[in-house]
C-alpha cells in the first residue's frame, strides 16, 4: 500500500468534495453496478483533471458530474482531443515548494549518472540509437506551466521544460501508428500511454524544473510531463523507451489504477 504523505497543498477539501461528489452520482445514476463502479474508482484528482473544474464548491462538483461521460479507457481514448490543450498559468500561481511524491519516500530518491546517461529507443522507430542529455538538450527546447493533479489528493503548478515529445517521436522516424508508448524508470517505477496523448501539443519530454536542469526529486535526468493526465501517469528518471503495439500497464495501473488515467 501506498504511505498517504499529508499533502502541503491541496486545492480544497478534498474529503468534503469527495463526499459530496459521492453523494450526489448515487443520486444521479440509477443503475447500481454503475453507481458501485463510480464509487469506487473516482477519485478528487480524476474529477477535475478529467473536467477542467477546479471543483472548490457544489456547483462546480454538480457542473463536474454532469460532464463525467468516461467509463474506460476505450470511451477516454475516444472522447481525448488531440487538440484540447490543458489550462496553463503564470509565473506568479506556480506553487512553491513543489510537492515531492513517488511510491518511496524523499529520502530514498534515485540519483542517475549524467555522465553515463543515455535514453535508450527501442522497438516501432527507424532510429535506434541511445540518447545523451546533450543530444536531447540540442532539439528546440519549450517552457509550460501546468497544474499537476495527484490521485493521492493535492494538486500544485510547476513551470516545466524540454523537447516536444511529438517532435521527438517524429525525429526518431516513430511509427505514429503504434498504440503505445512505453516507458522504464530508474527506480522500478514504469508506465505507458497512447499515442495520440504522445503526440498531444503539450506532452513534454521534460529537462528542467522552473528554469533549471530536473532535480533528482523531480525525476533527473528526465521525466515525461503531460498536463492532460494525472500524476502518475507522469514518469520521472526515464531510462528507456519503446513505441509498441502490446499492452504493457503500468506500475499503479497493475495495482489497480486506470491505464487511461487523464482527459
Ligand atoms: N519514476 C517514478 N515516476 C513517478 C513516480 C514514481 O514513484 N517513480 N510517482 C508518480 C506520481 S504518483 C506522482 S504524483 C508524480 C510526482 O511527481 P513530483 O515528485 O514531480 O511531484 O510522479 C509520478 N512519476
Ligand atoms: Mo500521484
Amino acid at each position: 500500500m501506498k504511505i498517504f504523505k499529508a499533502p502541503t497543498l491541496s486545492v480544497i477539501d478534498g474529503d468534503a468534495v469527495l463526499h459530496e461528489a459521492r453523494t450526489l452520482i448515487a443520486k444521479k445514476l440509477d443503475q447500481p453496478s454503475r453507481r458501485a463502479f463510480l464509487q469506487r474508482s473516482l477519485t478528487l484528482g480524476g474529477l477535475s483533471l478529467l473536467t477542467g473544474c477546479s471543483i472548490s464548491d457544489n456547483a462546480q462538483v454538480e457542473a463536474a458530474l454532469t460532464k463525467i461521460s468516461r467509463f474506460n479507457d476505450k470511451v477516454q481514448g475516444l472522447i481525448f482531443s488531440p487538440t484540447q490543450l490543458a489550462p496553463t498559468y503564470t509565473e506568479a500561481e506556480i506553487t512553491r515548494p513543489f510537492p515531492f511524491n513517488a511510491y518511496y519516500g524523499e529520502d530514498e530518491v534515485r540519483e542517475v549518472d549524467e555522465a553515463s546517461y543515455k535514453l535508450e529507443v527501442t522497438g516501432m522507430v527507424a532510429d535506434k540509437h541511445a540518447w545523451t542529455l546533450a543530444e536531447l538538450r540540442a532539439m528546440p527546447q519549450h517552457d509550460q506551466i501546468t497544474r499537476h493533479i495527484c490521485v493521492e489528493g493535492w494538486s500544485a503548478i510547476g513551470k516545466w521544460g524540454g523537447v516536444r515529445f511529438a517532435d521527438f517521436l517524429r525525429h526518431i522516424g516513430a511509427d505514429l501508428t503504434a498504440k503505445y508508448v512505453g516507458f522504464k524508470c530508474a527506480d522500478d517505477y514504469y508506465t505507458s500511454i497512447d499515442m495520440p496523448t504522445a503526440l498531444h501539443p503539450q506532452t513534454l519530454l521534460t529537462l528542467t524544473y522552473d528554469g533549471q536542469p530536473l532535480p533528482p526529486k523531480y525525476g533527473f535526468p528526465m521525466k515525461l510531463r503531460m498536463p492532460t493526465k494525472l500524476g502518475y501517469k507522469n514518469p520521472k528518471h526515464i531510462k528507456a523507451m519503446f513505441v509498441t503495439n502490446t499492452y504493457t500497464g503500468g506500475y499503479w495501473e497493475d495495482q489497480g489504477y486506470n491505464w487511461f488515467g487523464g482527459s
